[in-house]
């Protein structure tokens, strides 16, 4: 789905801003349609972001079910007559939205975008109605899953229930990212696909404009970051080769743009679409990962979209002082752990040549009783299954022409030792593969079990493996990190012979805690369980990266194990750094050593 772009043929209206909200505290709503009227009862709240913090309400907070969103809007006179479209980038996690009082969208899963044509539904110089009901409630049929737990004892009230959740972040609920109206050419181009790599000195692009409406004829230029014309054809589809292309590489990105223009017999420009892209390569052999036939390694910190206050909120400065921060320790890349982060941010990474590894938000794929099996028609199931794949779908979609996205994650610490766990892992990576042959695909796995063990990793390109020693096992003991990393790690790639990234390690620190010998939740313990990490990872040759756990801290649910969220952050929620960030950029700005 291609991005919403403003340009000579292209009119965007922003819908972000404060919009009326109203908790649907019975789950009454859908069965008295509230979309009929204005919301009554209501409460301002901003769009884009998460709901959750926003109120001094804990019910608020801790909402299970619906919310509605409601706001006015005006369609201009002069749009009669165009495909006018509202687009939502993401509603976590399901949602139906009406115009005017009739269903125009609804869409499950968060974290993606969906659309609508309301060009017959809205009412031309004249303002407009658009509700939207959000529901959070995760289930063994969504992405991530989770299941309502309902309570019949004496300790809880009647009817009392609470949604779990078998992940590690705080399920921010609502409209998180913008909501837009765009107005296109009733013929218009509808998607564009690049796939572009190099052969020596030249670029070999590989595209593909899809319109819908009309019949047009299609032209296409590729300019350079300069807007100078590199190549150019007639044709919807087609290869072109940029002379003496300059490389999209990562740390130095190089940008050029795809521009297709739609022509109608009248020979009236109706349409025109700009999509940037990269000329890069991508190859995994049992040992390395390639960009542009060069060794690359990943150097950096998975994330979250977590902020005060927002929570999952687009917020364009944070996302700034991010890439900022990124830049200033060295690291190289990210995954977008445990689900899509916004388009914004991608296009960052395209603009910064940071290099992203794209995650799907299949997070807590485990059975809630270790009696059970995860992956039966109880749990992971066949409708989870269609779903997963469908989520594939869509994020390929919407990503496949980020030069900064070099892998697929299909998914984050599932079950991987029960026998139908290849099965289900398999289907997903051949889906995946069959969306995208151009880029490897993988899987993160966090459970300790033996590699002839692990399933899913038969049809993976690279392993991603999280571990936690010294923390979750062993706890304190820093003296045995690099003995079971270069133990523990040697036998996977001997058994699959594939490259490992260690897509996860780290310890809880809380800032400003100190103490020398290091002690667990210490600024010093973090640093120094980080660097006994790296001496075994120096010493694999076929470690092909290191993600730390987590660029910054972050909220979660409540337990026991979590000091108000997450504190693995090697940066504080604030964005200020843990003395891990000092020791971190000073080993990723210095040339990386193997010792074999
Ligand atoms: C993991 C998970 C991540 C958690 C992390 C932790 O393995 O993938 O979501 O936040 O461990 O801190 O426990």
């Amino acid at each position: 789905m291609l991005y919403p772009q403003e340009n000579e043929t292209r009119e965007v209206k922003d819908l972000s801003g404060v919009w009326n909200f109203r908790v649907d505290r019975h789950s009454t709503g859908r069965d008295e349609e509230w979309f009929r009227q204005p919301l009554s009862d209501t409460m301002p709240m901003p769009v884009p972001a998460s709901y959750n913090d926003l109120t001094q309400d804990i019910t608020i907070r801790d909402h299970i079910g619906d919310v509605w969103y409601e706001r006015t809007f005006y369609v201009p006179s002069s749009w009669r007559g165009k495909r006018v479209s509202i687009r939502f980038s993401s509603a976590e996690h399901n949602a139906v939205a009406w115009v005017n009082g009739r269903e125009v969208v609804a869409h499950k899963g968060g974290h993606l975008p969906f659309a609508a044509d309301i060009s017959d539904i809205v009412t031309y110089g004249a303002e407009n109605r658009v509700t939207v009901v959000v529901n959070n409630i995760l289930t063994w049929d969504t992405l991530p899953p989770g299941f309502i737990r309902t309570y019949d004892d004496m300790n809880h009230p009647p009817g009392y229930r609470i949604q779990e959740i078998q992940f590690d972040f705080f399920n921010y609920s609502g409209l998180s990212r913008p909501v837009v109206l765009t107005a296109t050419s009733p013929t218009r181009i509808e998607d564009i696909a690049i796939r572009a790599n190099s052969e020596g000195c030249t670029g070999i692009v590989d595209y593909a404009v899809t319109t819908t409406g009309d019949s047009a004829r299609i032209t296409v230029r590729i300019l350079d970051e300069l807007g100078r014309e590199v190549a150019a054809a007639a044709e919807a589809s087609g290869t072109l080769k940029i002379e003496n292309v300059t490389l999209w590489k990562p740390g130095q990105a190089y940008l050029y743009t795809l521009e297709a223009k739609a022509t109608v017999s009248t020979g009236a420009v109706v349409d025109i679409y700009r999509e940037t892209f990269g000329v890069r390569t991508v190859r995994v052999t049992d040992t390395q990962f390639f960009i542009n036939d060069e060794p690359f390694y990943f150097q950096g910190c998975c994330k979250h979209e977590d902020m005060d206050l927002k929570g999952r909120g687009l917020d364009h400065a944070l996302n700034i002082k991010d890439f900022n921060l990124m830049n200033w320790i060295g690291a190289n890349s990210f995954r977008t752990s445990h689900y899509p982060y916004s388009e914004e941010i991608l296009q960052l990474a395209d603009r910064t040549g940071m290099v992203i590894i794209d995650e799907s938000p299949a997070v807590g794929m485990r059975s809630d009783n270790p009696a059970e099996p995860t992956y039966s028609e109880e749990r992971i199931s066949s409708r989870t299954l269609a779903h997963h794949k469908q989520v594939m779908r869509e994020l390929i979609t919407r990503d496949k022409n980020h030069p900064c996205v070099v892998m697929w994650s299909v998914g984050n610490e599932p079950i991987v030792n029960e026998p139908k766990a290849g099965d289900y892992w398999g289907e997903v990576v051949a889906e995946t593969r069959r969306l995208d042959p151009t880029r490897p695909v993988t899987l993160v796995i966090g459970d300790v079990v033996k590699p002839a063990e692990c399933h899913p990793f038969q049809h993976v390109d690279v392993m991603c493996i999280n571990r936690y020693h010294s923390w979750y096992s062993d706890p304190g003991h820093l003296e045995l990190i690099e003995l079971q990393t270069v133990a523990e790690l040697t036998p996977w790639h001997e058994h699959f012979q594939k490259p490992l990234i260690i897509s996860e390690y780290g310890a809880d620190t809380i800032a400003g805690f100190h103490a020398d010998p290091p002690v667990m939740f210490s600024e010093e313990y973090q640093v120094a369980m980080l660097e006994n990490f790296h001496k075994g990872f120096d010493r694999l040759h076929f470690v092909i990266g290191e993600h730390v756990w987590n660029f910054a801290d972050f909220a979660t649910k409540q337990g026991v194990s979590r000091v108000i969220g997450n504190k693995k952050g090697v940066f504080t929620r604030q964005r200020q750094p843990k003395a891990a960030a000092h020791a971190l950029r000073k080993r990723w700005s210095e040339p990386r050593k193997k010792i074999n």
